[in-house]
């Protein structure tokens, strides 16, 4: 079986994150994703709501597995897991400059590969950070992200 895994933090996931996701479901048997958890990170959601509006969103996909990844390496996971590649979106230069040291030192470490995806050009300005900042100061993303989310973003904001 050919397994990928997708990992973020998914703080919360959007379309551009899903975009890449069904994309990469198409080109393996088995896509995980990993909802990785950053001690040193502050999220607006927990990771069970994390979990959560991914699991909801992928409910009707198959070949999406939605798991919580613990802090520590992701070449480790990924060998845990028999998970052949990594699966990350490119929005642009400087993410292609972040992520090429990872991808090589990965590979160094456990022989997983990563395999970048071009964003759609349509969600390549989308980042989490934005998403909250837009909703919390009363924009719509509906266009830009799943029910799920726009339920919990909804949730955060009358509390
Ligand atoms: N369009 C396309 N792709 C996108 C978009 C978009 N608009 N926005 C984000 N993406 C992709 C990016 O490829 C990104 O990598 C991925 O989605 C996830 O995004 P985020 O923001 O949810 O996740 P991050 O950036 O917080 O990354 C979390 C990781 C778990 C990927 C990262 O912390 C990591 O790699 N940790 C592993 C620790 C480790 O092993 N360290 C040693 C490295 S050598």
């Amino acid at each position: 079986m050919r397994r990928a895994v997708c990992p973020g933090s998914f703080d919360p996931i959007h379309n551009g994150h899903l975009e890449v996701i069904a994309r990469a479901a198409g080109l393996f048997d088995e896509v995980i994703v990993a909802v990785s958890t950053n001690y040193s990170k502050k999220y607006l959601f927990s990771l069970e709501e994390r979990l959560e509006m991914a699991g909801e969103t992928f409910a009707s996909l198959r070949g999406i597995v939605i798991e919580p990844m613990s802090q520590g390496l992701l070449a480790e996971y990924c060998r845990q897991r028999g998970a052949s590649a990594i699966v990350k979106g490119l929005r642009s230069s400087s993410d292609f400059d972040y992520e090429v040291p990872m991808a090589t030192m990965n590979r160094q470490l456990s022989g997983v590969e990563t395999i970048f995806l071009a964003g759609e050009s349509h969600y390549l300005h989308l980042s989490s950070t934005m998403i909250k900042e837009v909703a919390m100061l009363g924009g719509d993303v509906a266009d830009y992200v799943p029910r799920a989310v726009q339920r919990k973003l909804a949730e955060h904001q009358s509390r």
